[in-house]
C-alpha cells in the first residue's frame, strides 16, 4: 500500500491551490453575498485544465486521474464551495458522461469546449416533482420516424443552468418501460425551444447559479443522442457514482477550511487567562474534527483509486459521499460553536462554511439515498 501522491497529482493540486488562494478566496465573500456567477474565475480554471481534469489531452483536457481530481476539488472548495460545485459538475457529470458514452464525433464536438471552460456544461436529471425517485420524471423526449427527438417538459435545480451552453439531459421516451424508457441527450442551449428560469435563491453555494429549465417542442438531432435509446437511467446512475466522488471532495474542502480556521482560533483566542485550545472540551472537538476529516479524505481517495483502477466503485463512492458530507456538516457546525459569536457573524467565513456544507448531504443523492445504495449493494436485498 502506498499513500503517496504522484508528481503529476501534486502539480495539479498546486495549480488548483494557487488559483484557489489567489483568485477564488479573495472574492468568495462577494460571490456568496451577491450570488454573482464567477464566470471569469471559471474561465481561468478552464485555461489551467481544471474544468476537464480527467479529459484526455487529445480532447483538450488535463489528462489526469480521479485522485488528482479529488485533490484539486478539495483545494477549490476550501476557498469557495460554489466554485467547487461548478467544477465538479462540469468535470464528473458532464465531461465524464460524454467521454464515457459519447461517439467519437460527439467527443470532438463538445468535450474540448466544455473542458476548456469556454462552454459551461450542465446535467439535467431532477425535476420539480422528482429528485431521489429519478424514474418518476415527466420531461418527455419522443422519438420521431427520422430518429430525432422532440422534447417537452421542465428540469429543476440545474447547476450553471443560467449560463450553460451544453446540457446532458435525461428525458422519458417510453414511460411504460420505467427506468429502461429514459434516454440521454446532449442539448445545445442556443437552439430554439429552450428556456431558462431565474436563478434560485439558496441557503449556500449561492454563486453556483441554479435554475429551472424548460423545453417546448425542442428538437434533438439523432447525432445528439448520448448512448442508446432507453439507456439514459443507467448512464445517469453510473455517472452519478463518479459525481459523488466530486461532491465528497467538495465536502472535504469545506470541512478542511472550517477545521483550519478553528485551529488558528483556538491557539489565539484567550479565555480564563489561557488560549481556549488548552481546554479539554475544545480539545475534544478538535480531535473529533481531525478524525472525521481524515476518514472522509481516506474514503474518498479509496473510491477515486478504485475508479482509476477500472474496478467497481459504486458502494465506495456512496460511502465516501455519505461520510464526507456528514463530516462537513458536523465539522462546520463545531467550527461555528468554537468561534462563538464570531462564528455566527458574517465578518468571518464560518457561517458560510456551515451553510455551504448542507447541500453536500442533499445533491447527487441525499444521505438517505447513499445509505440505500450502500445497504442494497452490501446485502443484495432490495
Ligand atoms: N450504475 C449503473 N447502473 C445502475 C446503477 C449504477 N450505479 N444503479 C442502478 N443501475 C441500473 C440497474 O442495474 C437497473 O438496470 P436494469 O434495468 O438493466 O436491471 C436500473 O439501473 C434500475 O435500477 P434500480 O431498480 O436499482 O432503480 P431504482 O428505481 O430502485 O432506483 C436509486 C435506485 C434510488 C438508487 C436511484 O434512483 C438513485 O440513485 N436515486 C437518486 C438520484 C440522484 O442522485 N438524484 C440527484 C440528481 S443530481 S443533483
Amino acid at each position: 500500500m502506498d499513500f503517496s501522491y504522484t508528481e503529476e497529482q501534486l502539480v495539479l493540486q498546486d495549480v488548483a491551490r494557487r488559483i484557489a488562494q489567489e483568485r477564488i478566496a479573495p472574492s468568495a465573500e462577494h460571490h456568496d453575498h451577491t450570488g454573482e456567477y464567477p464566470l471569469e474565475n471559471i474561465r481561468l480554471l478552464g485555461e489551467n485544465g481544471l474544468m476537464g481534469i480527467q479529459v484526455p489531452g487529445e480532447y483538450g483536457g488535463a489528462g489526469m486521474d480521479t485522485v488528482a481530481s479529488v485533490l484539486a476539488i478539495v483545494e477549490i472548495a476550501a476557498a469557495d464551495a460554489a466554485h467547487a460545485t461548478i467544477v465538479s459538475v462540469n468535470n464528473s457529470l458532464v465531461c465524464n458522461s460524454i467521454l464515457r458514452y459519447g461517439t467519437e464525433e460527439q467527443k470532438q464536438r463538445y468535450v474540448g469546449a466544455i473542458a476548456s471552460g469556454q462552454a459551461i456544461g450542465a446535467f439535467a436529471l431532477t425535476e420539480p416533482q422528482s429528485g431521489s425517485d429519478a424514474t418518476a420524471m415527466r420531461c418527455r423526449a419522443i422519438r420521431q420516424a427520422d430518429g430525432s427527438y422532440v422534447v417537452n417538459g421542465k428540469k429543476s435545480w440545474i447547476t450553471s443552468g443560467p449560463v450553460a451552453r451544453y446540457i446532458v439531459l435525461f428525458a422519458m421516451s417510453e414511460p411504460e418501460k420505467g427506468s429502461r424508457g429514459i434516454t440521454a441527450l446532449v442539448i445545445d442551449t442556443d437552439k430554439p425551444g429552450f428556456h431558462r428560469g431565474k436563478a434560485e435563491p439558496k441557503l449556500g453555494i449561492r454563486a453556483s447559479a441554479t435554475c429551472e429549465i424548460e423545453f417546448t417542442d425542442f428538437v434533438v438531432a439523432p447525432d445528439e443522442v448520448l448512448g442508446a435509446h432507453g439507456e439514459g437511467f443507467r448512464i445517469a446512475m453510473s455517472v452519478l457514482d463518479a459525481g459523488r466522488i466530486g461532491i465528497a471532495s467538495q465536502a472535504i474542502g469545506i470541512a478542511r477550511a472550517a477545521y483550519e480556521a478553528s485551529l488558528a482560533y483556538v491557539r489565539e483566542r484567550q479565555a480564563f487567562g489561557a488560549p481556549i485550545g488548552s481546554f479539554q472540551m475544545i480539545q475534544s472537538k478538535i480531535a473529533d474534527m481531525k478524525c472525521r476529516l481524515d476518514a472522509a479524505l481516506m474514503l474518498t481517495l479509496r473510491a477515486a483509486w478504485l475508479k482509476d483502477q477500472g474496478r467497481p466503485f459504486s458502494t465506495e463512492a456512496a460511502v465516501a459521499k455519505l461520510t464526507a458530507s456528514e463530516a462537513a456538516m458536523w465539522i462546520s457546525h463545531q467550527a461555528v460553536q468554537i468561534h462563538g459569536g464570531m462564528g455566527y457573524s458574517k465578518e468571518m467565513p464560518l457561517e458560510r462554511y456551515f451553510r455551504d456544507a448542507k447541500i453536500t448531504e442533499i445533491y447527487e443523492g441525499t444521505s438517505e439515498i447513499q445509505r440505500l445504495v450502500i445497504a442494497r449493494n452490501e446485502t443484495g436485498v432490495r
